[in-house]
């Protein structure tokens, strides 16, 4: 088992839901520590360079527009696993289709706007982390 440091961001969609503090407290009680938080509304352009992995997808410019809609906050966790457990926790991309007691599930309304995003891979996670946080702002817990 390997300790792990995944990027996490609340949407739009969530933050607008107040479902900030719920979603912390449930990373948090599945032995996942908070290494970095900070709230940020993303450009267009930053979407875009967030989600440049999917610049050919038909979504893309839908999923561009909804997360620069409004403010999001982006965390570091880290734990044994980070990566894949943190994926199980907030369930399938669709919340429709996401397993009781997941986050999208709970909180997400379609494929679109799903509450949340998590690092697939520890490549994804290796570009997501810098994308928003400086060495300054992650902290070792
Ligand atoms: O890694 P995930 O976030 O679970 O899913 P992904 O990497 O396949 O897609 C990234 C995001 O793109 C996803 O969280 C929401 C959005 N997305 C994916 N499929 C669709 C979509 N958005 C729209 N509007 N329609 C889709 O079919």
């Amino acid at each position: 088992m390997a300790v792990e440091r995944t990027l996490v961001i609340i949407k739009p969609d969530a933050v607008k839901k107040n479902a900030v503090g719920d979603i912390i407290r449930i990373l948090q009680e599945n032995d996942l520590k908070l290494l970095a938080i900070k709230m940020v509304h993303l450009s267009k352009e930053q979407a875009k360079r967030f989600y440049i992995v999917h610049k050919d997808r038909p979504f893309y410019d839908e999923l561009t527009d909804f997360m620069s809609s409004g403010p999001c906050v982006p965390m570091v966790f880290e734990g044994e696993n980070a990566i894949s457990r943190v994926r199980e926790i907030i369930g399938a991309t669709d919340p429709a289709k996401a397993a009781e007691g997941t986050i999208r599930r709970k909180y997400g309304t379609d494929v679109g706007r799903n509450a949340v995003h998590a690092s697939d891979s520890p490549e994804s996670a290796a570009y997501e982390i810098p994308f928003f946080f400086n060495q300054l702002e992650i902290h070792q817990q």
